[in-house]
């Protein structure tokens, strides 16, 4: 057994003191005694460091809205409080569980009255005049779900589920039904996108506000209920404005049965504390600007001007010898990619948004948007701490944004850290994979592009019935950037698209084809509205998605997973001709077995070719996912199918009525 396994999070509580009494009177009357214990079940809870009772927001929100016994059926897994959810378990195959999830939607801030005694003297260490908080000690000692939010010591205003920074990571098989209450309890409104499972059965769960549902209102819940349809390191978001910059975001890992996995025999272990949540970070609600990068909720403070707290990095430990498999998840904000590395040791890449691929051999992964990359990493170094290095390119290049992460050895020194190497001009040696503007033509010794990656899952060989040419902008304007897609600044429909479906087509939404009908030409005039791409169902169906801008955008697709066939990078003056160009001389496209994504990077003034079965009918987001980029317009739904190929869905539960039924 895995020693982080056995790490029982002590709960600490008060209750020592108590017994302590309660055996002065142990010759007193059991009465006495039944009382000492009733009273040690109310101090049971979060204390700061003098031992006095904490309520924590999440607390006192959770008073508000009591967890119902909800649950339909006996069957339903539901987690006890402290306990591990009972849907984390080995994967056997067809044995599915019904998975239930009570997610309370709330604000919250960092370093609240919680944190306080994480910076209690017996935690804290000191190298070349800098303050560190022990990690490991923490772990050991406070309770796991404490409401801490530790960040990067700064106070700050965060959205967040039951109290959690990053977001509880939900733990299930291949096959098991998700059931999950989520109840905003925030002053405007949420939805949920579970990215990565693909909604086959159940389109009005993808959690899109006015596309697959109505916005969950404040102080309601809604019901989210969905068989988990794919494999893999998935996760969770609001796909409500900038809401998951601001910590609505969570792990949602999908396991299957060894027999299944076909990379099973290349790793040891597979845990839930080595998945690794990184994000750009905002502070109070303002998502104009990163200013720091998060590794599982904390990291190094990258103000110099404010007051500085100890820093807290985050600790993933693992035993000399051993093969982890690492779950990475990018939830990318802003225009900021990242690059991924770990001191002195390889990371043996095996799947890619929840696809298995090939092993590759790599030393750095760069990252973008919503892109996630599992790796094995082999402890065969000498004991020690090392440095897992993040750094942030683009937008947070200006700021010189990095952060770092403890890989520690156990029976190394917890707090020897080289602090010395600790830069933004510090570069990982090695290869990378995935390089900011990939392209085929420019593969070198020490780049592996995306699409040279191989599926372990090849398809049947594929002609496209049918390709699109569609576009992402960002137009600079007098007022300000126009974001867009085939030069079209997506507005949001007031009806539900999915659920008005059938009160008239058209009605509610336009494209790029519908405008020029109508006689608008949309790269003179400024066409904003709900564009709605048409694709019939049951085709091969290939994008040419384009950028025709400075910077890269990390698209995402809905409800499929697509292969990645073509990357390149063609110009300023060459992007806008894609079309001819590809009709002239067709751009390369790779033969079977390209990677599977659900979310791929588009370089600046090149494209990414994708291919996908067109299989599951409905109203599917399509769009850039930096969030400035796409709640700005840089976004489009793509329509497969008609509306009566489109899974009809129980009234009930359909976003008609919002209520938890
Ligand atoms: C635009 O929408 C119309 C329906 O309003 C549809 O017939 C047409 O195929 C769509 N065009 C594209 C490019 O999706
Ligand atoms: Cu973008």
């Amino acid at each position: 057994m895995h020693p982080g396994k056995t790490h029982q999070k002590n709960i600490r509580t008060t209750s020592k003191y108590y017994s302590f009494l309660c055996t002065m009177k142990v010759n007193l009357v059991q009465t006495i005694v039944l009382m000492c214990i009733i009273i040690i079940a109310q101090i049971h809870g979060i204390q700061d460091a003098d031992g006095k009772r904490i309520i924590s927001k999440y607390e006192s929100v959770q008073k508000l809205y009591p967890q119902p016994a909800r649950t339909e059926t006996p069957e339903w897994r539901v987690a006890d409080k402290n306990m591990p959810h009972p849907c984390k378990r080995n994967c056997v195959e067809n044995q599915p569980m019904t998975c239930y999830y009570y997610m309370v939607v709330h604000y919250d801030d960092t370093m609240s009255d919680t944190c306080k005694r994480y910076l209690q003297s017996k935690y804290r260490f000191n190298i070349d005049g800098k303050e560190f908080i022990d990690s490991f000690k923490i772990a050991e000692q406070e309770p796991a779900n404490d409401d801490c939010k530790y960040a990067d010591g700064l106070e700050s205003q965060v959205m967040v589920v039951n109290g959690q920074l990053p977001g509880q990571s939900i733990e299930v098989c291949f096959g098991d039904t998700i059931v999950a209450d989520v109840i905003n309890s925030m002053h405007e409104t949420t939805t949920i996108h579970w990215h990565g499972i693909h909604q086959r059965l159940t389109p009005h769960m993808d959690g899109v506000p006015h596309v697959t549902q109505y916005p969950i209102e404040a102080g309601q819940a809604f019901r989210y209920r969905f068989q988990v349809d794919h494999v893999g390191t998935n996760w969770w978001h609001s796909h409500t404005a900038h809401q998951r910059a601001f910590g609505l975001a969570g792990p949602l890992i999908v396991r299957q049965p060894p027999k299944l996995n076909p990379h099973v025999h290349l790793y040891d272990f597979d845990l839930t504390e080595h998945v690794i949540v990184i994000q750009d970070w905002v502070h109070n609600f303002d998502e104009s600007v990163a200013e720091n990068i998060l590794i599982n909720g904390v990291g190094r403070n990258m103000k110099k001007d404010s007051k500085t707290r100890p820093t807290l990095y985050a600790p993933f430990t693992v035993i000399r010898g051993g093969r982890y498999r690492f779950r990475v998840i990018f939830n990318g904000v802003s225009n900021c990619p990242i690059s991924m590395s770990i001191d002195k040791h390889d990371l043996l890449v095996i799947s890619s948004d929840g696809n298995d691929i090939e092993p590759v051999e790599v030393q750095k992964i760069m990252f973008h948007g919503a892109e996630r990359y599992d790796f094995v990493l082999h402890a065969n170094q000498i004991i020690a701490n090392y440095w897992i290095r993040v750094k942030g390119y683009s937008f947070c290049e200006k700021n010189n944004l990095h952060q770092e992460a403890i890989l520690h050895y156990t029976d190394s020194d917890t707090q020897e850290l080289d602090t010395s190497s600790i830069s933004y001009t510090y570069d990982a040696p090695g290869i990378m994979l995935n390089e900011l503007g990939d392209d085929t033509a420019g593969d070198n010794a020490h780049s592996i592009s995306l699409i040279s990656l191989n599926a372990k899952d090849i398809e049947p060989s594929m002609t496209p019935d049918v390709t699109y040419y569609t576009s992402m902008a960002a137009v600079e304007m007098a007022e300000g950037f126009r974001f867009q897609m085939d030069d079209i600044s997506f507005s949001m429909p007031k009806m539900s698209l999915l659920q008005t479906r059938n009160l008239g087509i058209g009605q509610f939404f336009c494209n790029i084809s519908q405008q020029a009908a109508l006689g608008f030409n949309c790269k003179q005039r400024h066409c904003k509205c709900p564009n709605v791409i048409q694709v019939p169902s049951q085709k091969n169906v290939e994008m040419v998605i384009s950028s025709k801008s400075v910077t890269a955008h990390p698209v995402h697709l809905h409800g499929y997973t697509f292969r990645v066939v073509g990357m390149g990078v063609l110009g300023e003056e060459r992007i806008s001709q894609i079309e001819e160009i590809d009709q002239r001389t067709p751009l390369p496209r790779r033969g079977r077995g390209a990677p599977l994504k659900d979310s791929v990077q588009v370089p600046a003034f090149g494209y990414t070719i994708i291919r996908f079965y067109s299989d599951s009918p409905g109203y599917w987001m399509f769009h850039c996912h930096i969030s400035t980029h796409s709640e700005n317009g840089m976004a489009a739904v793509v329509r497969v199918g008609e509306n009566v190929e489109m899974k009809m869905c129980p009234v009930s539960n359909c976003g008609l009525c919002s209520s938890v039924a």
